[in-house]
């Protein structure tokens, strides 16, 4: 999703040569082949996107898969873009690599203060370690490597498998669903209380555009990227629900877990420097809904 959004975005400002190796063409947990596959092509930048990326279950019960291909994803194209020669890199953290109970709203210095929420520990470990493998080769070796800590997301491309997907996903296709089967109910995991903050992955993407424009000098090595405001879970299946006109009821499964009890990301740094996002969440909102009716989203 957020490999393709950055592509979009890209294309769309033209002048750029572009390189994307679908999995088939590279697979980034074999080491040799991207390291050969980077001193072949020796990009001018390399933008590393890719991930084994779930929500809160698929998190907490692969946790092997999320933290061994998240490491080696990592440490691959890390090194082996330095090897290459490769002066400029952007690596994508994620919110949930900060602390679970950090000061509200998480500034960057909060990184490495204190225990990581269990349901995403192996993802978020694998993450800190993309962000200290680019701060260890910029301080090591010069290198302009930099990261960008997106908070949740979603849009085209999102996942929309009910159990490995992230909420936006899930609550989109469930309330989709009941309206078309003219079901009453959807089944909300959790409380309903945790907040969220969503951004959509194209505000990302332009986040990402802004920064890579920017002199390496004026650019911070870790910048948050979030839309400013957090909702609660049971707020964001109401506003699903208004969207698709949905009249049913929700109901709480509390056998399933809360997670993180929030996580609002301080974008003070890049919205200082000129970056805002552009897509409100109800517009967000009605949009993946479309894609999702549009059968656009079963990927
Ligand atoms: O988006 P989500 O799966 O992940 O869940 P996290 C967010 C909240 O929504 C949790 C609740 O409190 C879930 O219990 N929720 C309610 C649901 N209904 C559903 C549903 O049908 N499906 C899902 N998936 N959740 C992820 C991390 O955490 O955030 C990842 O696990 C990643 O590592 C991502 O960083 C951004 O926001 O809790």
């Amino acid at each position: 999703m957020v490999g393709s959004a950055i592509l979009r975005a890209l294309a769309a400002a033209g002048g750029r040569e572009l390189i994307a190796p679908t999995r088939e063409e590279l697979d980034l947990l074999d080491q040799g082949a991207v390291f050969r596959f980077l001193a072949a092509t020796r990009p001018r930048c390399v933008i590393a996107a890719a991930a084994r990326v779930g929500g809160i279950h698929a998190n907490d019960t692969r946790r092997a898969e999320f933290l061994y291909e998240n490491l080696a994803i990592a440490a691959n194209l890390i090194h082996g873009a330095h090897q290459a020669g490769v002066p400029r890199l952007l690596f994508l953290g994620s919110s949930c690599a900060y602390p679970r109970d950090c000061p509200q709203p998480i500034r960057e210095e909060y990184l490495l203060t204190g225990p990581l929420e269990p349901t995403n520990e192996a993802y978020a470990v694998a993450k800190i370690a993309g962000i200290r493998l680019c701060d260890a080769y910029r301080h090591q070796h010069g290198r302009d490597y930099f990261s960008v800590m997106p908070t949740n997301l979603y849009g085209p491309g999102d996942n929309y498998d009910p159990e490995s997907s992230h909420v936006m996903a899930a609550l989109i296709r469930k309330t989709a669903e009941a309206v078309r089967g003219g079901r009453d109910e959807i089944v909300v995991w959790g409380s309903g209380a945790p907040r969220r903050e969503f951004l959509h992955v194209d505000d990302l993407a332009r986040a990402c555009l802004f920064l890579l424009d920017r002199s390496p000098s004026s650019r911070p090595a870790l910048t948050n990227v979030g839309y400013g405001e957090d909702i609660t879970i049971r707020e964001l299946a109401q506003l699903i629900g208004e969207s698709a006109g949905f009249r049913g009821t929700l109901r709480f499964d509390a056998s399933r877990p809360d997670g993180t009890p929030r996580k609002l990301l301080d974008s003070g740094r890049i919205r200082a420097l000129g970056w805002s996002p552009l897509v409100g969440l109800r517009e967000g909102i009605r949009r993946s809904l479309g894609e999702y009716l549009r059968g656009g989203a079963d990927d």
